[in-house]
């Protein structure tokens, strides 16, 4: 086993004995008031809290045991979102708490519209105008993209995948193996990559990273030399919002409730929403890597893919498989925030363990390091951060050898906007992955190229 990375996000975040005497006086055994907005249930009122003291990814994990969602690792703290109970489990662990203010009120002293983001974040996408603005790109590159609802999400709205590739036939078309269309004529299989976001409510600049994509691989389509070959001979999936329940309940008061879950109700609990990203269908709960307990933010369901819109995505992964044959090499899941990219496992702490070689461990790193020198994002195993089980990386890669990373995207700190950074940051940060997206795409058909390897599994 390898000891935790312990990570340095930000060089000036390091706690001095002034800062701990301030962080002290800060301290405090529950809010009196938030800016966050009370759901209609008290257990549902969460905030963000600074903790100082934890320091190894056993200690973060032991934080996450409580329930709490762990938001943001640094050094020697890190940022939770938990509620009172939480709050105090965590306090009582030895640590000290700081509340952090909650999301921002950005309604310019306007009157809030009802299920839309707030006037001063008004370039964000509800899940209406996303699928308007999804429809508008197909209508403007119907060559190249096509929708398919692929289910529903609890309350029923449409979880879509988008398809986009070019005309071109596969390179060797005569491949071993090769998918046999319906027409009966033999075409070769082209590499499939899954782009996914949206699991959690409030990470809203997800959506926009989905959106980013489809304008990106249409409009350049044709003009970029990369985008055209990649949209030429790869398939491409993007599931544009996973929860779009959840992100709807996030703004439809007018002001953020930091919501994360989906909106599904929980038997014999006032609590609703299961944690879509702790409950695919690999070692799911094994691990003290989820919550058991409906009211906490990393709830795991009642079962693996209990969430209808894990089961529905999850049916999808599947029915990717033809003769046998996993079409979709590898994806990206996009979160927010902390500036990260993750790959797998998330359940131990372990580089390599059953179902994760050296040679695939090597390949994640080597792509996932490579990806993020373009991002400036810091790369990792997952578990450096704290342990996680049920997440949708550990079943793409577990279940289905998808090679799966997920990224965490701006910004780098709850400071920094947390999860509610302003609209004016989408375009830069959202075309700051454009490279590292078609990086993926480019290895997608070997990954094991990175580390040297091609002759030895892809040929
Ligand atoms: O699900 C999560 O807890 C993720 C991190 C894992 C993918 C390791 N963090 S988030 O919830 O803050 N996006
Ligand atoms: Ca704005
Ligand atoms: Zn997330």
């Amino acid at each position: 086993m390898r000891p935790p990375t312990p990570r340095f996000r930000r060089p000036n975040g390091r706690v001095t004995t002034a800062a701990i005497a301030g962080l002290l006086a800060l301290a405090v055994a529950t809010p009196a008031s938030s800016n966050s907005t009370p759901g209609p249930d008290a257990r549902e009122r969460v905030h963000e809290y600074e903790v100082t003291g934890p320091r190894t990814a056993a200690q973060r994990t032991a934080v996450a045991a409580t329930g709490a969602s762990v938001d943001a690792v640094r050094r020697d703290s890190i940022v939770i979102t938990a509620d009172a109970g939480q709050a105090e489990r965590v306090r009582r662990m030895g640590y000290l708490l700081r509340v952090l203010p909650g999301p921002p009120d950005r309604g310019d002293g306007r009157k809030p519209t009802p299920f839309d983001f707030p006037p001063a974040d008004a370039k964000y996408h509800n899940y209406k105008e996303a699928m308007a603005e999804i429809d508008a790109d197909i209508a403007a590159y119907p060559s190249l993209m096509s929708k398919q609802v692929i289910g529903k999400s609890y309350e029923g709205r449409d979880i879509i995948a988008v398809k986009i590739t070019g005309s071109a036939k596969a390179a060797g078309a005569a491949q071993p193996g090769a998918a046999r269309e319906a027409d009966g004529e033999k075409a070769a299989a082209k590499p499939e990559v899954l782009f996914t976001a949206h699991q959690h409510a409030r990470e809203h600049l997800t959506v926009e990273m989905a959106l980013y994509l489809l304008k990106e691989f249409g409009s350049q389509y044709g003009k970029d030399a990369r985008v055209t070959k990649m949209v030429d001979s790869r398939v491409i999936w993007v599931v544009p919002d996973l929860n779009p329940d959840g992100g709807e309940y996030d703004i439809a008061s007018g002001s953020y409730r930091s919501w994360r879950k989906n909106r599904q109700p929980n038997n014999g609990s006032s609590s609703r929403g299961t944690d879509l990203n702790r409950n695919w269908d690999y070692k799911w709960g094994c691990c003290g890597g989820s919550s058991g307990s409906t009211g906490s933010e990393t709830y795991r369901g009642s079962g693996p893919e209990s969430a209808p819109e894990v089961k529905v995505v999850s049916d999808f992964v599947r029915s990717r498989v033809v003769n046998g044959k996993q079409q979709i090499k590898a994806a990206i899941d996009f979160h927010t925030y902390s500036e990260l990219v993750l790959w797998p496992f998330g359940w131990t702490y372990d580089d390599t363990a059953p179902g994760m070689t050296q040679d695939e461990r090597d390949a994640f790193a080597k792509v996932g390091t490579s990806m993020a020198r373009s991002n400036g994002y810091t790369p990792e195993q997952s578990s450096d951060l704290y342990i996680t089980d049920g997440t949708i990386d550990d079943w793409l890669w577990g279940n289905q050898k998808i090679f799966a990373y997920t990224f965490e995207m701006y910004p780098s700190s709850a400071g920094a906007g947390g999860f509610y950074p302003p609209d004016e940051v989408i375009d830069r940060e959202t075309a700051r992955n454009r490279d590292a997206v078609l990086q993926l795409l480019e290895n997608a058909d070997c990954m094991y190229r990175s580390i040297g390897k091609e002759q030895q599994y892809c040929t």
